[in-house]
Order: C-alpha cells, then sequence, then structure tokens
C-alpha cells in the first residue's frame, strides 16, 4: 500500500488533522514528551465515529473474555527465598482483568487496521527510538483488549516490556486512574529502587496521574516507570486495548505466559 493509500485508511479511524502522525514537528514533539514525562497521551487519537464502533465490538466480545486475578510482587518475579518474608521485593499485590486476544478481535476491526499500519508503526518506532516494530507471532499478545469490572484493578508494577500503547475506550464511572511514577528502577544497571518502591507501595508519596478520555493514545515506558491502575468504581467496565510490538520479528509470549494471561495456550510447532 502507498503512504496516500495508507493515510486514507487510517484517516477513517485516526482524527490525523489533530494528530498528524507523519508529520516530524509533531513526532518530535511526542517524543520529548515522552522523554521527559515517562508518558505521554494523545487525546482525541480516534475519531467519534470510530470510537462508539470499537466500543460496540469490545461490548460484543466481553463475553468471550478471560477473567483472571493474580498476586504478584512490584517486578512481576518470583519471590526470593534469600529475602526476609516482610523485604518490598516480596511484597504481595492484588491484579484482576479480564481480557480478549487478537484472534478474538473482528479481522476488519480499527483495531487491526490501526496495529498493522505501516505509518502508525512508523510513528510509534520514531517515538521510542527503534529501528522497527513487529507484531507477535502467536496470534493472542499483538492486541489485547483488556476489561476492568467494579473493583477490579492492576496493582503497582513494572512492565517487562520497555514501552507500551494504549488506547482507552471506556472509562468508568470513577476510579480506574492510571498512577505513575518516572524512574523508579534502573532495569539497565540492575537498581530495583527497593526504598522508594517501600515508600510508594504504603502510600507516602503522590503519584503522577495520566488523564486519559476515551479515545485518547497513549504511549508509556513501564520498564522503570512504577505504575497501576485503581480500582473501577460504578457499573461501567473500563475498558482498554494494549497494542504490543517487538523490536525484532518471530516473537511469541511464552505458554506459560499465554496460560498466565489468556487462559489458554496456542498450537505452535
Ligand atoms: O490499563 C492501563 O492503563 C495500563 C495497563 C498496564 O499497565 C499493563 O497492562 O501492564
Ligand atoms: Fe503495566
Amino acid at each position: 500500500m502507498d503512504f496516500h493509500m495508507g493515510l486514507t485508511l487510517l484517516n477513517e479511524f485516526v482524527n490525523i488533522d489533530a494528530c498528524p502522525i507523519t508529520e516530524s514537528s509533531f513526532i518530535n514533539q511526542c517524543k520529548k514528551r515522552l522523554e521527559e514525562h515517562g508518558a505521554l497521551s494523545i487525546p482525541e487519537f480516534l475519531r467519534q465515529k470510530a470510537l462508539r464502533k470499537l466500543v460496540e465490538e469490545a461490548e460484543e466480545n466481553q463475553v468471550k473474555a478471560f477473567y483472571s486475578s493474580s498476586t504478584h510482587n512490584v517486578y512481576l518475579t518470583p519471590i526470593n527465598e534469600s529475602f526476609p518474608d516482610d523485604h518490598i521485593h516480596n511484597h504481595q499485590i492484588k491484579s484482576s482483568k479480564g481480557c480478549i486476544t487478537t484472534d478474538q478481535i473482528p479481522e476488519n476491526s480499527g483495531l487491526k487496521i490501526i496495529y498493522r499500519s505501516v505509518l502508525f508503526k512508523n510513528f510509534l518506532s520514531q517515538i521510542v527510538q527503534e529501528r522497527a516494530l513487529f507484531e507477535y507471532d502467536d496470534p493472542f499478545s499483538s492486541i489485547n483488549i483488556h476489561y476492568a469490572d467494579e473493583g477490579q484493578e492492576l496493582g503497582w508494577h513494572f512492565d517487562n516490556s520497555s514501552f507500551a500503547v494504549t488506547l482507552l475506550l471506556q472509562k468508568p464511572v470513577d476510579g480506574g486512574t492510571f498512577e505513575y511514577f518516572k524512574n523508579v528502577r534502573n532495569s539497565e544497571s540492575g537498581d530495583m529502587g527497593y526504598e522508594t518502591v517501600t515508600e510508594i507501595v504504603h502510600g507516602r508519596k503522590k503519584p503522577s496521574v495520566l488523564e486519559i478520555q476515551p479515545g485518547t493514545l497513549v504511549l508509556f515506558r513501564g520498564k522503570d516507570s512504577m505504575h497501576r491502575v485503581t480500582p473501577t468504581i460504578g457499573d461501567l467496565t473500563r475498558m482498554l486495548v494494549v497494542f504490543a510490538y517487538n523490536s525484532k520479528p518471530g516473537i511469541s509470549l511464552s505458554k506459560s505466559a499465554q496460560k498466565t494471561f489468556y487462559g489458554k495456550v496456542a498450537n505452535s510447532d
């Protein structure tokens, strides 16, 4: 597909006038904001009509969602017996949500058009400074929709991936707030940030809050920035799309992770 066809197709779903993702001044502005704040939100990224359609699709598919709850530490790593039980490394936190996978999203969905768009991938790769971005090789992990019903939350954690891309479809009546602290640990140097993590987990520090309305695109560096989503309040489900990319082709989520996150494992050779 050439540039103009690609842009015309994307323009059906994305508000290109307000978010000119192929223009270098817009790209540079986004890059700077991500570097400064560790998070970047682009409001009104989705067109109103596209948003309404995607909410409808997500609602229809909610019955297929795999609901799970887990306890984990903030690093999403196993308990380390060499630390005392009360060490922050072993502090257990609760998370729960529903999730549907790429294969459960319609082939003609705007989500697949956006996710696979070369122009969108170029936009992201320039902001996060990767040479190129690739979809997952397994049929589940590239695009997920997360559902958080009343009382469900994501506890404090660091992500395994170096950046995350999300798109909020539906905001609850209250709660469901994305809170974060920039650069709490340094995964490259191995600094675990235990002191700051302890302060945060015990509620002794005031987090930054990302204001997100439905239709907002968010880019986030969650590997070193600790974050959480507060419990949903009220009977309107929080619905959020996660676009996941790799910096190399041919990567699948491990079978054990597929089982944990999706409650199923894809056939593979
Ligand atoms: O729901 C969100 O806004 C963030 C999700 C998140 O942090 C994650 O999936 O790791
Ligand atoms: Fe996260």
